[in-house]
């Protein structure tokens, strides 16, 4: 238990502070707090449910005593404790048969979450079934991002740190023969592209640093993909135009940005990462990058841009985040 506080704590201070530290603490500190969260939540609650009162009462954790026993082995009011082959008592059966369904019901949906974040290297081909092969066949003599990336000889390249899969919905998928992306609003030009064409954009490469506001990072990102202003203009935004909105392919999540945050150099929509298509679960086909801001702007599954005259209130800053998210 005193373990479990200590670590809670200190891990949690180092993710209070993490101005003040330096930057790759935080990454480790999280999982630190998270395993303890998983393992000691219900090693928490279970310590408690098992002891309280009732449970504690003499006559629940003793035997009445036989006739004949003699006074000595006896506590007061004739109870004794039980002999070895009676500590399998009802109260302990049920005790550890909770206790052995917290812990299958809270460890190993941890390991498997914590192996699901495998680097992004690992990525493509795995579980993403048709989307995934659909979508890098199209995209596989497309970039030139793997020697930007690093990679080369004796050197592994790529980014550094691993992605938490993050998503409010479930996983959507996406087939490239009926995908689309739309750009409309207020532009001269509104387009809707479907993959092939959208592959046909001139694309740039940028190496940037990404961050979670929960106190994860992934450094060194290469991404290649379109950079938002250039997608501005080949839509040609009406003077009337203040924000720009973001639609995810999920359904539900969106987000948005000033004109001027839009057009800031680093942004873009993302096809692939480290040379490789961005896999499904972290928003492939193509996903929103704002390097400068945490990464609940970097919207995935990205599949609408909509330019507004008036602010739009994302996903999670109408549950309190803040709409500017500099890092
Ligand atoms: N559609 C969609 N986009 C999203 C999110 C989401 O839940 N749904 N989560 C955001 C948050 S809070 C983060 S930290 C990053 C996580 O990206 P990843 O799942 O690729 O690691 O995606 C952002 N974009
Ligand atoms: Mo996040």
């Amino acid at each position: 238990m005193l373990i479990l506080l200590v670590g809670w704590l200190l891990s949690g201070i180092v993710l209070w502070q993490f101005r003040h530290l330096p930057p790759r603490w935080a990454n480790n500190a999280l999982v630190v707090h998270d395993l303890l969260t998983w393992v000691g939540m219900p090693y928490i609650l279970f310590h408690s449910i098992t002891r309280i009162q009732w449970m504690r009462r003499p006559e629940r954790r003793t035997i009445r005593a036989e006739a004949g026993e003699s006074a000595e082995a006896l506590q007061p009011g004739g109870y004794r404790s039980p002999t070895p082959a009676q500590w399998v008592t009802r109260r302990q059966f049920l005790k550890w048969s909770f206790g052995v369904a917290m812990a299958v019901a809270t460890v190993p949906p941890f390991f498997v979450g914590l192996a699901r974040c495998r680097d992004s290297e690992e990525l493509p081909g795995r579980n993403g079934g048709r989307h995934e092969r659909y979508f890098i066949r199209r995209q596989s003599h497309a970039s030139g991002t793997r020697a930007a990336a690093g990679f080369g000889a004796g050197n592994r390249g790529g980014a550094e740190g691993r992605f938490r899969v993050y998503t409010v919905t479930r996983l959507p998928s996406f087939d490239s023969q009926t995908w689309t992306f739309t750009l409309d609003g207020l532009v001269d030009r509104p387009a809707v592209w479907s993959w092939e064409r959208f592959l046909a954009i001139a694309r740039k490469v940028q190496v940037s640093d990404f961050h979670c506001v929960t106190g994860w990072s992934v450094y060194r990102n290469t991404w290649e993909g379109i950079p938002l202003s250039e997608l501005l203009k080949l839509a040609g935004v009406n003077p009337k135009a203040k924000y720009v909105k973001f639609y995810s392919g999920d359904g539900e999540y969106t987000d948005a940005l000033s004109l001027e945050q839009a057009n800031m150099d680093d942004v873009m929509v993302a096809i692939l990462h480290d040379g490789k298509p961005i896999h499904r679960d972290y928003g492939g086909p193509a996903r929103l990058i704002v390097p400068k801001m945490y990464a609940y702007k970097s919207v995935k599954w990205l599949n609408r841009i909509e330019l507004v005259d008036k602010p739009h209130t994302g996903y999670w800053e109408e549950r309190g985040y803040d709409n500017d998210a500099w890092v």
